[in-house]
Parts: C-alpha cells; structure tokens; sequence
C-alpha cells in the first residue's frame, strides 16, 4: 500500500469532474486500499480520488475509525429542503475549518468495492460528508460557499500550512521530489 499526495486548495486539478467507474480492476482496487490509508494518516474521515488527482467516481470514508467504506459512482438525492450547518474541514484545504449548510437528510445510491448495490437514506456526519465529497467528484470545494474574504484568507493560511509541512520534510502534492 502506498500513501498518496493530496492536491492543496487552490490547485487547478482540483476543479476536474470526476468521470464514472467502468470495472472494478485490479488497479481501481489498488487505488481504493491506497486511498483508505492516506485518509487515515491524514487523519480525516472521507476522502474524494479528485483530491488524489485521479478523477474518477470514488469516494472512502470511515466515520467510526477501522471500517472503512467505499462509493463508487454514487448519486447523493437531498430528501428534505432543511438544511443544517457544520463545521467542515477539508484534507485539501489544511487547518481551515468553517460551516456548511447542507441538506439535512440525502439519500445515497452507489456501488461498494464488491459491486454490491448501496441504497441507504442518510443524516448526521454521513449526510455532510457525503455532500463534502460528492461536491469533490464536481470540483467544488467547501470554501466555494464561503465569503470571498474567507477564501483569500483560507489561500494564505494554505500556502502558510504547506512551507511549514515542507521545512518540516514532510511530501505535499506541490512539491514532488525532484
Ligand atoms: O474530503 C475531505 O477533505 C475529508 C474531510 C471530510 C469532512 C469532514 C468534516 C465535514 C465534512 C467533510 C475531513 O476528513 S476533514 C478532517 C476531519 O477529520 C474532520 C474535520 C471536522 C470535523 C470532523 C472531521
Ligand atoms: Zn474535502
């Protein structure tokens, strides 16, 4: 297994649609093992394959620590109009915490890792992060929501995070080595 570099806010390639899974392969596979253990050493509970620059219909998530789920070309259907806010955070977007209005209530249609057909009417955490990620997949990133002061301020407090990870030696997606 490998830990990947996650793209930082405001890369371009983050702004990619994502494109439908066609076939579960070997290497989608790969990819899906590698993706659930870069989100726990980010130690986040979901992340998109957009944020580790592969723009296909993916998303792991693991709200409870060691079970980790997997969607794959999932549709994500608001079922009521209320909506609810909460402090999201982003992989991509480091140390930049803000609130979100989302739907309270989604209802989630996908596929899992085996092919198995997921259908599951969600709330709480699953509902945010699943619209955190779903937007992802769209090229929409949770600071979109937020003021244009906000959004300046969340690129330079960014950029601060990335030169203090790269003094500390650590591999961010804009520094590859050389
Ligand atoms: O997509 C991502 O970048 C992962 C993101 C998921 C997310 C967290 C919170 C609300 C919406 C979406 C994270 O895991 S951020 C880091 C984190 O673990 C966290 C932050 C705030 C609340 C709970 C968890
Ligand atoms: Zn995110």
């Amino acid at each position: 297994m490998a830990l990947l570099p996650i793209l930082n806010y405001p890369d371009p390639r983050l702004r990619t649609i994502a494109k439908p899974v066609k076939e579960v392969t070997a290497e989608i596979k790969t990819l899906i093992a590698d993706m659930i253990e870069t989100m726990y050493d980010a130690q986040g509970i979901g992340l998109a394959a957009s944020q580790v620059d592969r723009h296909i219909q993916l998303i792991v998530m693991d709200l409870s620590e060691n079970s980790p789920r997997v969607f794959i070309n999932p549709k994500v259907t608001p079922l009521v109009e209320e909506k609810q806010p909460y402090e999201e955070g982003c992989l991509s977007v480091p140390e930049v915490y803000d609130s979100v209005e989302r739907p309270k209530k989604v209802r989630i249609e996908a596929l899992d890792e085996h092919g198995k057909k997921i259908d599951e009417e969600v709330e709480g955490l699953l509902a945010v992060c699943i619209q955190h990620e779903m937007d992802h997949l769209n090229g929409v990133i949770f600071v979109d929501y937020l003021s244009r002061l906000k959004q300046s301020r969340a690129r330079d407090k960014v950029r601060k995070v990335i030169k203090i990870r790269e003094k500390q030696g650590e591999q961010t997606a804009d520094k590859q080595p050389q």
